[in-house]
């Protein structure tokens, strides 16, 4: 099989438009649809995309998109290429939403906190992620979990996008995770996940940069929340290059494990939640 996903067409051409005209929210939160031959859902299902330059990743995000997704919100960190634009003409409906602050935890609570549906699935927009793995991770959800994991180490998963001394890094990180917190898990910093929204109010997020799914890998663990991980392949980033720095983003994740040890319940129920109710986003959403 391939490595690589293939481009849907680009801007005002693309098939999308006319293909997305048919779906109808309303009908969509309070009927059955089919989302596979075997199983039908109710609760609608946003897509967060925290994006900063991938105008030319989009189109392969969002061509393996399915189309009985509910919304589609796209959190733009101040991109100075045609981000937005591009994903107006693929997907006519996103919502998109202009990050006020800075990285992709930033980001991604923003976009959380502007989503309607009742599953949040988190999306990197460099074309990694396969959007028909959605299904897997809905089912995961609708079948008890939480919040449904993605790893790529698990059984069926996978990445292409690895270097040895960030595979070495997620996995002390990830066995640190696991001895500190009692968790079992194959992966750890990861993008690809999905959770009930009333999660949120149990993790109340406040973190801004890549470490992000290690704190709320963390939290669901702490808050005694059902976590299934779901196989998932990482595909190679398309056009452009990582935000992530190895070294700077590790200890940053490091951090964030050290002080969630340290930090007792309590205390962070005390907490402000930063993500904001529905309604009202941090960002400015259009
Ligand atoms: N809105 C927003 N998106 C961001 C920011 N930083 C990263 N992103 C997005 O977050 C996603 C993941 O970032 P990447 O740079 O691919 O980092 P990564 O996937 O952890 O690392 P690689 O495996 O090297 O690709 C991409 O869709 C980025 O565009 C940010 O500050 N703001
Ligand atoms: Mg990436």
């Amino acid at each position: 099989m391939s490595s690589f996903l293939h481009p849907a067409a680009t801007g005002r051409e693309n098939t999308g438009p006319s293909r997305m005209q048919n779906r109808t929210p309303s009908r969509i939160a309070t009927h059955y649809r089919a989302i596979t031959s075997h199983l039908a859902i109710t609760p609608p299902v946003s897509v967060v995309i925290p994006a900063m330059n991938e105008a030319e990743n989009l189109p392969y995000v969002f061509k393996t998109l399915p189309e009985w997704i509910h919304e589609v919100v796209l959190v733009d960190g101040n991109s100075t290429d045609d981000t937005i634009e591009v994903a107006r003409g693929l997907w006519p409906d996103v919502k998109v939403v202009k990050q006020v602050g800075k990285g992709k935890g930033d980001a991604l609570i923003s976009g959380f906190a502007a989503c309607t549906g009742d599953i949040i699935v988190m999306v990197d927009a460099d074309g990694s992620a396969d959007g028909q793995e959605i299904v897997s991770y809905v089912s995961a959800l609708v079948g008890g979990a939480d919040f449904a994991k993605g790893s790529r180490f698990a059984n069926g998963g996978g990445t292409d996008d690895m270097t040895g001394i960030r595979r070495l890094g997620n996995w002390a990180l990830c066995t640190l995770v696991n001895r500190k917190f009692g968790a079992r898990y194959t992966d750890l910093c990861y993008g690809y996940n999905a959770f009930w929204r009333h999660c949120l109010d149990k993790i109340a997020l406040d973190c801004t940069g890549f470490e992000i799914e290690t704190l709320i890998n963390i939290r669901v663990v702490k808050a005694g929340l059902k976590v299934q991980e779901v196989p998932s392949h990482e595909y190679l980033r398309i056009h452009g290059v990582s935000n992530l720095n190895a070294v700077r983003d590790g200890i940053r994740v490091l951090k964030v494990i050290l002080r969630e040890k340290r930090v007792p319940k309590a205390a962070r129920a005390a907490r402000r939640p930063a993500v904001l109710p529905v309604g009202a986003p941090r960002g400015e959403a259009s």
